[in-house]
C-alpha cells in the first residue's frame, strides 16, 4: 500500500486565489491569511494571481477562466444567513460551481467561503478564536496541488 500526500511546499507552484468583495472586511481578512500562508509555504509572489470578482456567485466563472493557468485555486468568499433572504441560493450556487470547474478542469480547488450566520462568527474564523480560514483553505490548496502531481 501507498498513501499519496503532498507536502505544503509552494516552491514552483503558480496559485491562483479568487476572491469576492460582498461583505469586504471579512474577505479582506481571509486574503491576508492567505497570502500569509502561501508566503509561509514558499510560493513565490509573481506566482500567485489574485481576482477580484463582485460577489461569490462570481467566483466559480472566474476560477473557470482561471483553472488552465496555474497549478491550484483557492476560492475565498463571505456569505452571511442574517444579512441576505437567498443566503441558501447564494451559498448553493458559489459551491456548487466550484466543485463543478474543479471537476471538469481537474485542477485543485480550496473552497474557502464562509457560510455563517452573522459577522461575529465570520470574524472569529478569520484570525479570531476559531483560527483562520482563508490560511487554511490555502496551505490546503499548496498541498492538493502537489498530491495531484504525485497521482499523476
Ligand atoms: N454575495 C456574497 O458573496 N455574499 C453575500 O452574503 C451575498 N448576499 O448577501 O447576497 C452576495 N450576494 C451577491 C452575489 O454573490 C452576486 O454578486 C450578485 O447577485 C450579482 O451577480
Amino acid at each position: 500500500m501507498r498513501t499519496l500526500r503532498g507536502q505544503a511546499d509552494g516552491r514552483g507552484l503558480k496559485i491562483g486565489v479568487v476572491i469576492s468583495r460582498f461583505n469586504g472586511e471579512i474577505t479582506d481578512r481571509l486574503l491576508e491569511g492567505a497570502l500569509q500562508a502561501l508566503n509561509d509555504c514558499g510560493v513565490d509572489t509573481d506566482d500567485v494571481t489574485v481576482v477580484s470578482v463582485p460577489g461569490a456567485i462570481e467566483i466559480p466563472g472566474a476560477a473557470k477562466k482561471l483553472a488552465n493557468k496555474v497549478d491550484a485555486i483557492v476560492t475565498l468568499g463571505a456569505v452571511l444567513r442574517g444579512e441576505t433572504e437567498h443566503f441558501t441560493y447564494v451559498c448553493k450556487a458559489a459551491q456548487e460551481g466550484m466543485i463543478r470547474v474543479a471537476l471538469d478542469s481537474g485542477v485543485p480547488m480550496t473552497f474557502g467561503v464562509l457560510t455563517t450566520e452573522n459577522s461575529e462568527q465570520a470574524l472569529a474564523r478569520t484570525g479570531g478564536p476559531k483560527g483562520h480560514k482563508g490560511y487554511d483553505v490555502a496551505k490546503d490548496a499548496v498541498e492538493l496541488a502537489n498530491t495531484y502531481k504525485l497521482i499523476g
